[in-house]
């Protein structure tokens, strides 16, 4: 069993697709273990992407994340954070194949409704970035 980290963005919340979006997941199969809603501010945001923070969108994204609520889950299951990446598709919802997340809802490359962690490493840092032990033992008991 793995687990991932999923966050609705702030464009999947405000057009009411919380239900829409863990409906995706848990339809193939994946497992939401713990959830919540928040609103990130812009230093979170920033220390949340910081492997992107030489990019030229780092501002544009920090900003975006932190306008608005999110929702933050962790998702359990076989190969769950390449499952998750597969589920939403890729990063611009132009680019995205049918039937996935961001191809269904999303706006455009920024404003693409959904993260997934991209590897074991960067699951394990933002699981802990969200969530703690204690939420991940109550959600799985
Ligand atoms: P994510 O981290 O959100 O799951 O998305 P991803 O792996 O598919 O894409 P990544 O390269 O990690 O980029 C993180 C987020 O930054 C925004 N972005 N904007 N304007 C642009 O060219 C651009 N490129 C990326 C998107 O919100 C992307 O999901
Ligand atoms: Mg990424």
């Amino acid at each position: 069993m793995e687990r991932t980290l999923s966050l609705i963005k702030p464009d999947g919340v405000s057009r009411n697709l919380i239900g829409e979006v863990i409906r995706f997941f848990e339809k193939a199969g994946l497992k939401v273990v713990a959830l919540k809603m928040l609103r990130l501010t812009k230093e979170e945001a920033k220390q949340f992407y910081i492997v992107h923070k030489e990019r030229p969108f780092y501002d544009s994204l920090t900003d975006y994340m932190s306008s608005g609520p999110i929702v933050a889950m962790v998702l359990e299951g076989e190969n769950a954070i390449a499952r998750c990446r597969e589920i939403m598709g890729a990063t611009d919802p132009a680019e995205a194949a049918e039937g996935t997340i961001r191809k269904t809802f999303g706006l455009d490359k920024e404003k693409n409704t959904v993260h997934g962690s991209d590897s074991p490493e960067s699951a394990a840092r933002e699981i802990a970035f969200f969530f703690s032990e204690l939420d991940l033992i109550s959600g799985t008991r």
